[in-house]
Parts: structure tokens; C-alpha cells; sequence
């Protein structure tokens, strides 16, 4: 019998993404990662709407796989407000989708911000250019241009002085462009702020630590999980990147702990996971293969990068199959659990460097075609290498 192997796809940001899906086609995936980022954050995505989209990737000869994301809304992780109006519209949206035939929706519950990173391209010894957080830039910006109240708390005055000279040392250009990686928003993140918006958005959650998060996203899958599950959905949720607190927000999401509690609340089928490995890679007490494994029955979409971090807390995004994460270590517990499911799941490459012609594009960051092209080349690789060695019988 042949192995059950992975379901390729690419992210598509949709008709403004400058890669098209008849490029897509030419990377050899099968499977298209989208979501509706024209309807605003908290509304109804309508079974029209999806079907329109829906009708375009079908077109390309593309299956609409997995939803990336039905973004949560602010007051429902705050649970203030309009929270209830914006569940019951999350539960329409599910059963839309549901019933549009479009089965895995991803989704974060990170306060505030999505992904952070301080340089979107650093340049690596290559040439090409990957995205990069920068301990020290970070703590300049959190300290000397947002300067969030009780924040040098966080740090050892080591870091403190780490952080200002590196901010004495930035032209005002170098400040801007950091100011906007950080608060205005990478693509997928359905928030930009400035300033004066963003402390008054971390400032609700003044009274939110990781328990109380961590409850008020219990109290969400609690209300949305039935419904997933009546629909034929998995939800999936994003792990939190970095996979630290930030910016002093709780994060309920960084570890196997965290997701091991919010299964044994919340049982039901449909409460899965998204295994980031560039995201929960970070942390070198996450073991990815040994997470992979304990969770494969719950994980229905995988995100493949790798970081390359050191012991000052800066990292950056490596090549695919190199960096930090033990990727032939993932992709080998992948397949086992694919073929103890008997199911193939959805795979993308996530991120990759800017490089060759993608240089001289206007591209989103992290999301360049050829970089990614690299990635998937490999990975798909690595992964019939391990499958016909190993589960060919
Ligand atoms: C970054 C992405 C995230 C992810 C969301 C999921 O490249 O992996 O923005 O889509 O966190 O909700």
C-alpha cells in the first residue's frame, strides 16, 4: 500500500495577493490556505461570500482547504462589550463554512497583537532576506518609544542598557520602520494601531492574566465547539509567536501544557490544533516531534518553518530544513500519525526568504513565491524520502 502522504498548500492572501493562483498551481500544492480578509473583523462571513470565493480557487483547479483565519475578535478574549454578538456571528461563520464544504479554520488567541517581529528583512549571509526579532530592538521599542508603564520590570538592566544604546544608535528612518513592524500590523494580523491606540489596547487588558485568558477561551470553545463540531469543522488554533509573554500580555498558548489544558476543558472533536513548528520552535523545551505525536490526533494543519535562535532571545527565520527545529523529526511523526489516521493533513510551507527575483517585488513578508517555492521543494523532499523508506509496503 502507498503511504499517506501530505496535503501541499500555500497560503493565498486572496485577489490582492501579488502571487496568483495560476502561479500557485506552478508550485505543485494542491491545497489553498485563504481567508476573507474584506469583512471586518467579528462579522458573519455569508455562504455567499464564501462561495464566491470559493468558485475563484476552483477555477485555478485549487481546493480551498483550510481557512486562515476567522479572526477572533478583541472582546471576546477580553470577554467585554459585545462579546456575545461577536460568538454567536463566529458560530455562523463555522456553520457557513461547514456547510460551503470548507472543513479546517485556523485561529489565534493572542491578545492584541499577531506575530511580532522587530525586521522584516535582515539580510542573511546568502543574500536573500528573512524575518528576524531582535531582543534588543524590541526592548527599545517597548521602553523608549512606546514606553509602556512598568515595563523595565521585565528586564535586567543588562537588557535595559542593551536596548537604549541600540535605540541612541537608530536614525529616525530605522525608528519608523521599526514602529510599523511592530504595531501595523504583518500580513494576516487584522489590526493596526498606532501609538496612542495600541498602549490603550494593551491597557485592557490590565486586569487579564494568563488564567483569566485562558478562561475566557474555555468559555469561547465551550460555545463553539458543539457547533464546529455539528458543522464537520476543526478548529485549530494558532500557538503564540513569539511563544512568550509580550508587551506584559498573557499568553496561553506557548507550550504543550497550554494546549494539553484547553483539551481537557473543552473535549470535544473539533478543538485542534495548528502545529507551528517555526512558532512553538522557539522555545527549546517544546519538543516538536514528542508534541507532534501526543497531539497528532488533534492536529489538522501544520505550518513547516524553522527559526535559528541564541541565548539573548533574538531569532530569525532559517531555511526550511535547517535552523532549530528538528524538521526530518517532525515530518517523520507526521507520517506516522497520517498513517495511523489513515488521513492526509494539510501542510504549508510557512514563510520563507525573500530571494532571487522575489527581491525586486513588492511581496508580503514572510510570504514571497520562491522563497516558499524552496521551502515546499524540500520539505516535499524530505517527506517522500521518509514515507517510501519507511511506510511503503
Ligand atoms: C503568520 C501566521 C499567523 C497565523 C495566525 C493564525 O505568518 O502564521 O498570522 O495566521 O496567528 O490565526
Amino acid at each position: 500500500m502507498k503511504p499517506v502522504l501530505c496535503e501541499q498548500t500555500w497560503r493565498w492572501y486572496g485577489p490582492n495577493d501579488p502571487i496568483t493562483l495560476a502561479d500557485i498551481k506552478q508550485t505543485g500544492v494542491t491545497g489553498i490556505v485563504n481567508a476573507l480578509h474584506h469583512i471586518p473583523n467579528g462579522e458573519v462571513w455569508t455562504v455567499e461570500e464564501i462561495t464566491k470565493r470559493k468558485e475563484i480557487i476552483e477555477a485555478a483547479g485549487l481546493t480551498w482547504s483550510v481557512v486562515e483565519s476567522v479572526p477572533v475578535h478583541e472582546h471576546i478574549k477580553t470577554r467585554e462589550g459585545e462579546f456575545q454578538r461577536y460568538i454567536d456571528n463566529y458560530k455562523q461563520s463555522l456553520r457557513n463554512l461547514g456547510a460551503c464544504g470548507v472543513k479546517v479554520v485556523t485561529y489565534n488567541f493572542m491578545p492584541v497583537l499577531d506575530w511580532t517581529r522587530t525586521d522584516l528583512a535582515y539580510t542573511m549571509p546568502d543574500g536573500s532576506k528573512g524575518l528576524r526579532f531582535e531582543k534588543a530592538a524590541f526592548v527599545a521599542f517597548e521602553l523608549f518609544i512606546l514606553k509602556r508603564p512598568g515595563a523595565e520590570a521585565a528586564y535586567t538592566e543588562a537588557e535595559i542598557a542593551k536596548a537604549k544604546a541600540r535605540f541612541d544608535a537608530m536614525s529616525e528612518d530605522e525608528k519608523n520602520t521599526l514602529v510599523r513592524n511592530m504595531i501595523a500590523g504583518l500580513p494576516g494580523s487584522e489590526e493596526s494601531f498606532t501609538i496612542e491606540q495600541f498602549q490603550q489596547a494593551l491597557d485592557r487588558y490590565k486586569d487579564i492574566d494568563a488564567d483569566t485568558l485562558r478562561g475566557n477561551l474555555i468559555e469561547f470553545l465551550k460555545e463553539i465547539c458543539p457547533v464546529a463540531d455539528e458543522a464537520g469543522v476543526s478548529l485549530v488554533i494558532h500557538a503564540d509567536d513569539p511563544p512568550y509573554p509580550i508587551l506584559g500580555l498573557p499568553r496561553i498558548m506557548s507550550t504543550a501544557d497550554d494546549f494539553q489544558a484547553i483539551i481537557d476543558a473543552v473535549p470535544n472533536k473539533s478543538n485542534g490544533l495548528c502545529f507551528c513548528t517555526g512558532s512553538f520552535g522557539v522555545r527549546a523545551d517544546n519538543d516538536l516531534p514528542d508534541m507532534m505525536r501526543r497531539f497528532g490526533d488533534r492536529i489538522n494543519f501544520v505550518h513547516l518553518r524553522s527559526t535559528q535562535g541564541d541565548e539573548e532571545g533574538n531569532f530569525h527565520e532559517a531555511n526550511h530544513l535547517e535552523g532549530d527545529v528538528d524538521m526530518y523529526g517532525v515530518m517523520k511523526a507526521l507520517l506516522e500519525v497520517e498513517q495511523r489516521r489513515g488521513v492526509s493533513i494539510a501542510v504549508r510551507p510557512d514563510h520563507g526568504h525573500q530571494m532571487i527575483d522575489d527581491l525586486n517585488k513588492k511581496t508580503n513578508p514572510g510570504y514571497s513565491c520562491i522563497g516558499r517555492m524552496r521551502g515546499i521543494a524540500e520539505l516535499r523532499g524530505l517527506e517522500m524520502g521518509i514515507a517510501y523508506s519507511l511506510f511503503n509496503k
